[in-house]
């Protein structure tokens, strides 16, 4: 759904910010686009007041001043709904106009070629002179015009590039937004977009699906001895651990400070539990190192919880369970695997809940 409704106005909107951007000399970036689109539907009236503000003083805005408009009042949380919709409406603009411009331009190339064809005929005929002359005339407007089509119609494709380019930023920010920095594996967002996709898979396919929940043992003592710079490195090494030992469907995640989630889809829980098992050992084969002296802090252990996906049981209880197993790792004495099954009594509890009445 376009922003305050209607999407023609949406358009409009669009197509004024696109123009006055230009007119401000500003780079097509999808967060300069957001700040003017908005300027326009006037949804935000603090960012209204505040561009009229600079507008008054200046005439124009400057790349800066667009990035604070745009941190200020658009900000993170509201980013990707923003840009979305910035750019469907963008695009639609543009796609509406190089389509009017197109008709026009074939039209006027049409009309040069007739008028052409007509004065050449003309031409032969000394009587009719003075009409020759007003066609020759017409016809050579006509080319002028037809060559402003053609400028406009260049101008059109740049502006079109720029929006590929736009949104080729977009998805960019957009695979930003789900990745982990410190680790570069998903994150939380990441995580709940895959569970999600993975339980609808495995629910529709009835094949197993298991979760593993790793936490990182006594990091909190790691950290406190060695220090938070030497506590991210060995995040990292844990995350590239994970990731080396995994195969292309798996999904894994930051979830949290020193917790990692994994999916194994197709995967029944004993074999997740030896996949759990060689992640545990392979991290365990890798000595820590203080890169500055070499001097060597040991190895870290993990210790893992794991559960088997019951069909058409909601995320939090699949999680939970998966938590309460790695509650018992940790409980019966940490560098080892737990794994917990669905009760009977849950399992008919979530059939019960979703057999339609
Ligand atoms: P347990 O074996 O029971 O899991 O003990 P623990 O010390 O690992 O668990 P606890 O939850 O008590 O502490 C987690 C610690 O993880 C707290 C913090 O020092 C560390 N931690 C969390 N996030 C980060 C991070 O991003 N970087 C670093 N360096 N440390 C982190
Ligand atoms: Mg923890
Ligand atoms: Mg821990």
């Amino acid at each position: 759904m376009a922003i305050g409704g209607e999407h023609h106005q949406a358009n409009g909107w669009a197509k004024q910010a696109l123009e006055h951007l230009a007119r401000d000399g500003l780079p097509p970036l999808p967060e300069n686009y957001a700040v003017y689109f908005y300027y326009y539907a006037g949804t935000n009236p603090n960012l209204k007041m505040s561009m009229d503000l600079l507008f008054q003083q200046n005439g124009s805005l400057t790349q800066d001043q667009c990035k604070d408009l745009y941190v200020t009042h658009l900000g993170l949380e509201t980013e990707r709904k923003v840009l979305k919709e910035a750019n469907a409406a963008m695009e639609a603009e543009v796609s509406k106009v190089m389509s009017v411009i197109d008709t026009a331009t074939s039209g006027t190339q049409q009309f040069g070629k007739t008028l052409d064809n007509f004065s050449g005929k003309l031409s032969t005929s000394n009587s009719l002179e003075q009409i020759r002359e007003t066609v020759t005339k017409v016809a050579s407007e006509t080319r002028v015009i037809a060559k402003q089509n053609d400028r406009l119609q260049t101008q059109l494709a740049q502006t079109n590039e720029q929006l590929s380019e736009m949104r080729f930023n977009l998805d960019a920010v957009h695979r930003e937004s789900q990745i982990d920095p410190l680790t570069e594996v998903g994150n939380r967002k990441f995580f709940g977009v895959e569970l999600a996709r993975a339980m609808g898979e495995a629910t529709d396919s009835g094949a197993p699906l298991t979760l593993l929940v790793i936490d990182i043992d006594h990091f909190k003592k790691f950290n406190d001895s060695h220090g938070h710079i030497i506590g991210d490195q060995v995040l990292r090494l844990v995350a590239r651990t994970l990731v080396e030992n995994l195969k292309g469907r798996d999904v894994i995640a930051r979830y949290g400070g020193e917790e990692f989630v994994i999916l194994l889809p197709q995967t029944k829980v004993v074999d997740a539990e030896k996949v759990a098992n060689q992640l545990r050992s392979n991290l365990g084969t890798k000595q820590i190192r203080r890169r500055s002296t070499n001097e060597t802090l040991g190895v870290v252990t993990i210790s893992i919880g794991a559960t088997e996906y019951c069909p058409e049981e909601d995320a939090e209880s699949f999680i939970a369970r998966a938590d309460h197993a790695l509650y018992q790792a940790k409980q019966t004495g940490r560098n080892k695997v737990v794994s917990e099954l669905v009760s009977p009594e849950q399992a008919a509890e979530i059939k019960l809940r979703n057999t339609p009445t």
